[in-house]
């Protein structure tokens, strides 16, 4: 790949992450072309990016091997970081998916820890860290994200300690005694602190991150701010760990609700399904996390004790493929798909389905006519940093009407406190709630729901974004003016 021009690369603001917010795709002649993945990140990001002269985002591009040079999207300049096959099963598939993220998410399964995988976990962390360190402007701002890069933000304070650096995890941090378990623990942490902010999604991410700091590293800390002591006559500095859930682009999702095309294709769903009298559905990518084969053993239970009738109330799974490569995710899938075979072999009537069950992708226009046709969601996570879904759901219901199911162990019930929460391992409280679910009456469902678009309306990504940004600016000033030579 062609280099990074490094001398006129001054951004003042660089966003680390995983993936860039770009997929390639192969036009007839050979040639690649670059369409945006609209994620939530892309969403926050692009208001932040309006604000400042130049922007930045320095991640992965999806394909093994060779980078593309460096090139222009939507404002922003894209910095491609190489990632060989064997750093995509090793730190991508390995560390960062099999074992921090179930170690991360309460052992849902059992983490793998292999030091080879760590190996390349730290490899690729440095080429992260070196990629994005020369392109920030003197005195700019690094926001680094997500599990898969915590060991960039030390990285690149070791090389520019005139920029500001901020992290945030989007997925849950584990209590100490969980996190104890992770090979490599104190590296992790050491990694987080080269950050002047550490952003979680609940109050209790945060708890725990500081636990673990005080209790693994001995450091000292007050209430939220920590004291990373200097090696050798380096000063203290003082690092925030602080609370920041997430949230979507809440105006564009309800505007899509008054596009007559898509009122139309909601109506049009509930007749393809034979005109139930209730939809009830579940999103999700096909993770263990989101506790999937615990709302078909519920649903499967209420059908077979006859409390739900499948000729009048049809449930709709969307299971997004995902991290197919994974054991743990090739078997959730075997069992999901069993189960949904199960339900529909003993229950649909013929001609339709009991579980609606799609694996596969859907774009913003058919997600939130589903939205709109659904009068349940079941968010039933084991554990989920923050889970969007569910603030969709909100989003999408400007008529107050359909309820919403959630998990106590999603991120989001710490804010939907309007919704019917539930905690998903208890399975006949779960069938309960998915019964009062389906028999609340209209005003009750208005009531909840204003409540919940009150929070989701006026919490929106944007605001979040904002928020991290300007506590970032406000508590650290750069050490220096001028970029190291
Ligand atoms: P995820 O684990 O991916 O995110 P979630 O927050 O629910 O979980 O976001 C999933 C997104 O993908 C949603 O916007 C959803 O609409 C979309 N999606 C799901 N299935 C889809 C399909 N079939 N077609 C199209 N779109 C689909 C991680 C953490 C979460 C945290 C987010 C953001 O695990 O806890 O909320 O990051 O920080």
């Amino acid at each position: 790949s062609s280099p990074v021009q490094h001398s006129s690369a001054e951004h003042e603001m660089v966003v680390v992450a995983n993936r860039l917010p770009v997929d390639s795709r192969t036009l007839p002649d050979g040639a690649t072309e670059w369409v945006t993945s609209p994620g939530g990140l892309v969403t926050a990001m692009e208001s932040v990016m309006r604000t400042v002269d130049s922007g930045a985002w320095v991640g992965w591009a999806g394909a093994p091997g060779e980078a593309p040079a460096p090139f222009e999207a939507d404002g922003m300049s894209l910095y491609p970081v190489r990632l060989e096959q064997e750093d995509v099963e090793r730190y991508y598939e390995g560390y960062s998916n099999a074992t921090l993220w179930p170690l991360y998410h309460d052992v849902i399964v059992d983490p793998e820890f292999h030091r080879g995988w760590w190996d390349s976990y730290l490899a690729a962390n440095r080429r992260f860290a070196e990629a994005a360190a020369p392109v920030a402007a003197p005195g700019g701002t690094i926001w680094v994200h997500d599990y898969q890069l915590q060991l960039v933000p030390r990285m690149i304070r070791d090389k520019r300690s005139d920029v500001r650096i901020g992290f945030f995890n989007h997925i849950p941090f584990p209590s100490v005694e969980l996190f104890s378990q992770l090979p490599k623990r104190n590296s992790i942490l050491r990694g987080l602190l080269g950050a002047d902010l550490l952003g979680f999604q609940r109050e209790s991410d945060t708890l725990n991150f500081v636990a673990a700091v005080r209790k693994l590293l001995g450091y000292h800390v007050d209430g939220t701010t920590i004291s990373v002591p200097g090696i050798g006559a380096a000063p203290v500095r003082e690092v925030q760990a602080r609370t920041f859930p997430i949230s979507i682009d809440s105006a564009t999702v309800s505007e899509l609700t008054e596009d007559s095309a898509i009122r139309a294709r909601a109506e049009e769903l509930r007749r393809d399904l034979g005109d139930p009298e209730r939809i009830v559905l579940g999103v999700d990518r096909l993770d263990y996390t989101k506790g999937i084969r615990h709302r078909l053993k519920a649903w499967g239970e209420l059908l077979d004790d006859g409390s739900i009738d499948p000729h009048d109330t049809v449930m709709i799974q969307v299971a997004t493929p995902s991290r197919e490569r994974v054991e743990a995710y090739r078997q959730l899938r075997d069992e999901v798909e069993l189960t949904v075979g199960r339900i529909n072999g003993e229950h649909a009537p013929l001609g339709r389905p009991a579980v609606s069950y799609q694996h596969h992708s859907f774009d913003r226009r058919e997600m939130t006519a589903l939205f709109m046709a659904a009068d349940v969601v079941l968010v039933t996570a084991l554990r989920d940093g923050m889970n969007l879904v569910a603030k969709e759901y909100v989003a999408s219901r400007p008529d107050l009407q359909g309820v919403l199911v959630l998990s106590e162990f999603a991120g989001a019930a710490d804010e939907l406190r309007a919704a019917v929460l539930v905690n998903p391992h208890d399975i006949d409280e779960l069938k309960a709630a998915i019964l009062r679910a389906l028999a609340m009456p209209a005003e009750e469902q208005e009531e909840a729901m204003r409540s919940l678009r009150h929070q989701v309306m006026e919490n929106d990504v944007q605001a979040w974004a904002h928020d991290f940004l300007q506590q970032l600016e406000a508590m650290h000033t750069p050490a220096g003016d001028t970029a190291p030579a």
